[in-house]
């Protein structure tokens, strides 16, 4: 049976606790320190991969790609190749990316630059590389068939143009496309103003979005599924194995955040109205720039929000509340509401241990998968994750946290751990009687209410996949 987040979900539902596979010590990661932030992120961006001229661009989770100096002009070398790619702990598959990586590493330069790609070829099919967005020689667009033959495995192609724009853009592949991007080609291609940015940069982080079909119990993405996918992630990863954004307070900090998957993303941003202040079409004229707190970022898409650091640990994630879980599913029975009892104990006969779940809410799933109580397949990760210093954060995928504390060092990007609130700026807990207070109410709650009454639902006419 092909495995889908909504058979898991299913399976998880029904209790399902022996572990379908041997080898489990991958299948959920159920020690709660894997649920911690990550604690020491990589260096600080790279010094390589640019020229000082800048505020180099920090890809979460990822890395900038050297380049060497030939000529004058910037040389870098692109491989497409299989990669193995850990999305968070306990859930690793074999993707496509680029010299290592999906995404594939940030390409930074500066406007005017010429450069010279070379893409070595090392995946088992064709490929080639386009620049999305960039104004350049129709030949160097990169649309196989079109405007070249494709990079047959083993063969290496230069691409060569001179920038004659800055922005946020991105790369990918124009052969295969559907596989070649759900196996995770992709990647940021960064160019910066040559007579500096207008507003001083201090930090300047890169997100790229993307989904994945990587059904529960398989290591491989599978690229013709259109909707239903099990992972959405930030550079490839998932909460919590995404990096805080890190600044000081007052810094002016951008994020670039670029789309090559197939949904459009509200990406909301806690604490601050951030102003949008660019696109695929470069920095805007400063009449253009619009305050938001969410800001759609549509399918081939790119957005620049800059905003003024504040403290505190504030949320930064994609609005669309699947897309802030990991593995789970759509279609499931609504077990809301639905009193389970009788029916506990019956499965318990087959399935001892068994735990009827969902009537409440969903929020004691993180506290079963923890406990390892609930276990999925293999090869796949809760669908909420990640402790906070008051308890589960129960969410997955695009999310991550804007730290900001007073002081911190210009270069210094490390976790600083969890926001010190000034004492009176937390709310607090006042009764725990229901019925404390007199509030004012149109209606009663429906607990009170004579007017509703559920009826019970005959299950034979019901359909089960
Ligand atoms: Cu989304």
């Amino acid at each position: 049976m092909k495995m889908t987040r909504r058979h898991w979900v299913q399976l998880m539902g029904a209790g399902a606790i022996a572990p379908l596979g041997v080898g489990a010590a991958r299948a959920l990661a159920q020690d709660h320190s894997k649920h911690a932030m990550p604690a020491e992120p990589p260096a600080r961006p790279s010094k390589e991969g640019h020229d000082g001229r800048y505020t180099p661009v920090r890809t979460l989770n990822g890395w900038t790609l050297p380049y060497r100096m030939v000529d004058g002009v910037k040389e870098y070398h692109l491989v497409a190749e299989e990669v193995v790619h850990e999305f968070a702990p306990g859930c690793v598959a074999k993707c496509w990316g680029y010299n290592g990586t999906t995404p594939g590493p940030t390409i930074e330069a500066v406007e005017g630059d010429r450069l010279r790609i070379y893409v070595t070829n090392r995946l088992p099919e064709h490929t080639n590389i386009h620049w999305h967005g960039i104004l350049l020689p129709s030949g160097m667009d990169g649309v196989g068939g079109v405007t070249q033959r494709n990079i047959q495995p083993g063969e290496t192609y230069a691409y060569e143009f001179t920038l004659k724009q800055s922005g946020t853009h991105k790369y990918h592949p124009h052969a295969d496309e559907m596989v070649q991007m759900a196996m995770g080609m992709m990647g940021m291609l960064i160019i910066h103003p040559k007579d500096g940015e207008p507003e001083r940069i201090d930090r300047d982080y890169a997100v790229l979005l993307h989904n994945w079909a990587l059904h529960p119990g398989t290591y491989r993405p599978d690229p013709s599924v259109m909707q239903d996918f099990d992972l959405w992630t930030f550079n490839s990863k998932v909460f919590p194995a995404i990096e805080p954004m890190v600044a000081a307070t007052g810094d002016r900090v951008r994020v670039r955040v670029a789309n090559l998957s197939m949904w459009n993303h509200p990406i909301h941003m806690h604490g601050v109205q951030f102003l949008v202040t660019g696109s695929d079409g470069g920095r805007w004229p400063k009449s253009l720039w619009r305050p938001e707190v969410t800001e759609i970022v549509g399918v081939g898409q790119t957005r620049d929000m800059e905003f003024v650091a504040v403290p505190g640990d504030w949320a930064f994630h994609c609005h669309m509340s699947h897309h802030t879980m990991n593995a789970m599913g759509h279609e499931i029975p609504n077990t809301m509401g639905v009193d389970q009892k009788g029916v506990e104990e019956e499965i318990r006969k087959i399935l001892p241990g068994y735990m009827a779940m969902g009537k409440d809410g969903m929020a004691e799933h993180q506290d079963h998968t923890d406990s390892g109580h609930m276990r999925g397949p293999e090869n796949t990760l809760p669908m909420m994750m990640g402790k906070g210093p008051f308890g589960n954060i129960e969410m997955g995928g695009m999310f991550t946290l804007i730290k900001v504390r007073d002081g911190l060092p210009a270069d210094d990007y490390r976790d600083p751990g969890w926001f010190n609130h000034p004492p009176g700026t937390q709310p607090k807990r006042v009764s725990s009687d229901p019925n404390f207070g007199n509030p004012v109410r149109r209606g009663l709650p429906a607990d009170a209410s004579p007017k509703f009454e559920t009826k019970p639902v005959d299950h034979s006419k019901m359909k089960h996949s």
